[in-house]
């Protein structure tokens, strides 16, 4: 079924000629060595945000920003590229849905959101960069709601619908990014948050519209917080208090649900996200305690993910009942290796996620679909791994994998105290009590060790190492990539979480995808992700080694580790 559907839709293209053809003059063959084979990405050129995720008569859609002209980012052409799919994995490109055309978006048609109105009316609310460089809050329509693909789209003539002006007062150059809107159900207007900033504060500003063309701003700000600068790409959802079920955004209010704000903020690159309440009747969000630190330190607040993982947008699949996250992962490499492979940003595999039983973080875990790319499949159980022992791992290709593994540890007496006087930044603890420690008595560092060249000059890291801790075991869960390229122009990081897990009763897993220059591992079952981008010279295709490790002094058990080859997926060929 999948695979006829695919060459019928090719067929259709060919057929009709609408397929968007990129002028593809490739007059150098490019060393694509670094291009993931299922992980999201255009045909070429830049890619930043995604954009007005959704499921539409059976397909979904995914919008991302899109410089068509080359492979960095641009101050004026950045376009809403536009990819179909029947399963979240196989993508086929359509003609882009928005351009700067208009004066109120002719620099630029920026991100923004889709929402789908009763009777499966689909609209977008984007951002424009208009002629003054201001930016602007438009709305756009499917020319042909028939069309299950929307391939085209039609900007409304009452645009721009919400700007910047004397009376509201808003910043001019810190006002974009709308969010899905939803209903009030106590009256009947939709609403639709903006990301704003005022000074250093980070705001949400609420608009109201009865028709969806007049919108009204709301007096008082949705949610804002000192000291964390502008707030880009909104995200605000409804999740259950029990189950991994997601819900529609305009379930609002009613027993048994709690909202999510998520924020991205452009001062440093990532992207938090805060559990609580909405007062549906004053129209504000009150985090839950724990959640309203963000003023004093932003290091204790959750993050989808502790590695690169930004801009991030979910939606909800009202066919398989679930929520899903997009994220954009950016490159580590310099410009000048971008321009020359010719392409810039991925987006890393969709997420479901949905709040875990404690109320107090999200779970997420990778869609379903993505675990038909598996094949030869490798597993082993109840295997010791002493302190300062590696294993390979053969039988998949270890560029291309999807590998899982859950450890079994003991003596957590004899795990390393956790000085209280140490910095408690898990990136910094990560770094000073890296894989590379060893003499110490300890209880990991321990984990995979993936993209590694024979002669160990490269390899990356995700491992755990358990301490002790003031009244319980605390649990860090590290990604370093500081010997993955001996190419040192990379941003060889080193990332860092505190993985909220009792180590003697719940499993001590990873799961990490890696597709040759990224690696997504998630920890402990989905409750904290790392992902990072990687450019080995020397552990590349078939030449790539997948290992596990232990490189503290107390042994370890790997109670179960399986592991496939993936198979390639087709995301936006030529055709
Ligand atoms: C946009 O980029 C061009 C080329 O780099 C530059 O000349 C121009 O000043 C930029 N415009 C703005 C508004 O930043
Ligand atoms: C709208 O789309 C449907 C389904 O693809 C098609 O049959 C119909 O001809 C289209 N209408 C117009 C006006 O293009
Ligand atoms: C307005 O936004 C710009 C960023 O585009 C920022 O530099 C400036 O500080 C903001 N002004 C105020 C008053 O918040
Ligand atoms: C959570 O949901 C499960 C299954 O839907 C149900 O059996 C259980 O009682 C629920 N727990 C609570 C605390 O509501
Ligand atoms: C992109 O990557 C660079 C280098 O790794 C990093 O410094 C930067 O913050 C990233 N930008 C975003 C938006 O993630
Ligand atoms: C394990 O520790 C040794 C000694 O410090 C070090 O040389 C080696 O690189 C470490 N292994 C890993 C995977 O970090
Ligand atoms: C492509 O890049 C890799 C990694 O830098 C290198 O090993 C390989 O030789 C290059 N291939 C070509 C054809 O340039
Ligand atoms: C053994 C070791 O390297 N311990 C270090 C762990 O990290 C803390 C915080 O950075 C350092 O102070 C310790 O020396």
């Amino acid at each position: 079924m999948g695979t006829y559907w695919l060459l019928a839709m090719f067929s259709f293209f060919l057929f009709y000629g609408v397929a968007h053809i990129e002028a593809f003059h490739q007059t150098h063959s490019l060393n694509q060595t670094y291009k993931p084979s299922f992980h999201f990405q255009p045909h070429k050129n830049w890619m930043n945000d995604p954009n007005g995720p959704m499921r539409y008569k059976g397909l979904y859609h995914m919008f991302y920003q899109h410089n068509p002209k080359g492979a960095i980012w641009s101050n004026n052409s950045i376009v809403w590229g536009h990819s179909i799919s029947k399963d979240l994995v196989n993508w086929l490109s359509l003609q882009h849905a928005l351009i700067p055309s208009e004066s109120y978006d002719i620099n630029g048609c920026w991100s923004g959101s889709s929402t789908l109105l009763p009777n499966d009316k689909p609209k977008i609310l984007y951002t424009g960069i208009d002629i003054n460089q201001h930016q602007t809050q438009n709305l756009a329509i499917p020319k042909n709601v028939s069309d299950p693909l929307l391939r085209e789209w039609i900007k409304s003539p009452n645009n721009p619908l919400m700007e910047p002006n004397n009376v509201n007062k808003i910043n001019a150059t810190s006002f974009r990014d709308p969010t899905t809107a939803w209903i009030g159900h106590h009256d009947g207007f939709w609403r639709v948050l903006i990301g704003s900033q005022k000074k250093d504060k980070g705001i949400l500003i609420l608009f109201k519209s009865k028709d969806f063309f007049n919108w009204i701003q709301d007096k008082n700000p949705f949610y804002s917080a000192k000291n964390t600068g502008m707030w880009e790409c909104p995200d605000f959802f409804p999740v259950l208090i029990n189950g991994s079920i997601g819900l529609d955004i305009s379930i609002n209010n009613g027993y048994g649900i709690r909202h999510v704000v998520k924020v991205s903020l452009i001062d440093v690159s990532h992207d938090y996200y805060f559990i609580g309440t909405y007062d549906t009747i004053k129209d504000v969000f009150v985090p839950d305690k724990g959640f309203d630190k963000i003023n004093n330190e932003l290091s204790l607040v959750l993050r989808y993910d502790y590695g690169k993982f930004y801009a991030s947008k979910t939606f909800y699949d009202g066919e398989k009942k679930r929520r899903v996250l997009w994220g954009w992962i950016n490159e580590s490499s310099i410009q000048e290796d971008d321009v020359k492979k010719g392409w810039s940003g991925i987006q890393a595999i969709p997420r479901t996620l949905w709040l875990h039983k404690s109320g107090k973080q999200l779970i997420q875990w990778p869609i379903v679909e993505i675990e038909k790319l598996r094949s030869n499949h490798v597993n082993l159980h109840s295997k010791v791994l002493k302190g300062g022992k590696m294993l390979e791992i053969f039988g998949v290709t270890a560029a291309q994998a999807d590998v899982e593994i859950s450890f079994e540890v003991k003596e957590l007496e004899k795990a390393q105290v956790l000085d209280p006087s140490w910095k408690l930044d898990p990136q910094h603890l990560c770094k000073e009590n890296g894989s590379k420690v060893k003499g110490v008595v300890g209880l990991g560092p321990f984990g995979l060790l993936v993209l590694a060249s024979k002669d160990m000059k490269e390899y990356t890291t995700i491992f755990f190492k358990v301490f002790r801790g003031n009244k319980k075991h605390v649990v860090l869960m590290c990604c370093d990539t500081r010997r993955s390229s001996l190419n040192h122009n990379n941003d060889l990081a080193n990332y860092g979480a505190f993985v909220d897990v009792d180590p003697i009763n719940e499993e001590l897993s990873i799961r990490s995808l890696i597709d040759h220059s990224v690696v997504e591992s998630f920890g402990a079952q989905g409750k904290a992700c790392i992902t990072t981008r990687v450019y080995p010279t020397l552990a590349i295709n078939d030449k790539a080694h997948l290992h596990v490790f232990n490189n503290g002094t107390i042994d370890v058990k790997i109670k179960k580790l399986n592991a496939w080859s993936m198979k390639k997926a087709k995301i936006n060929e030529m055709h």
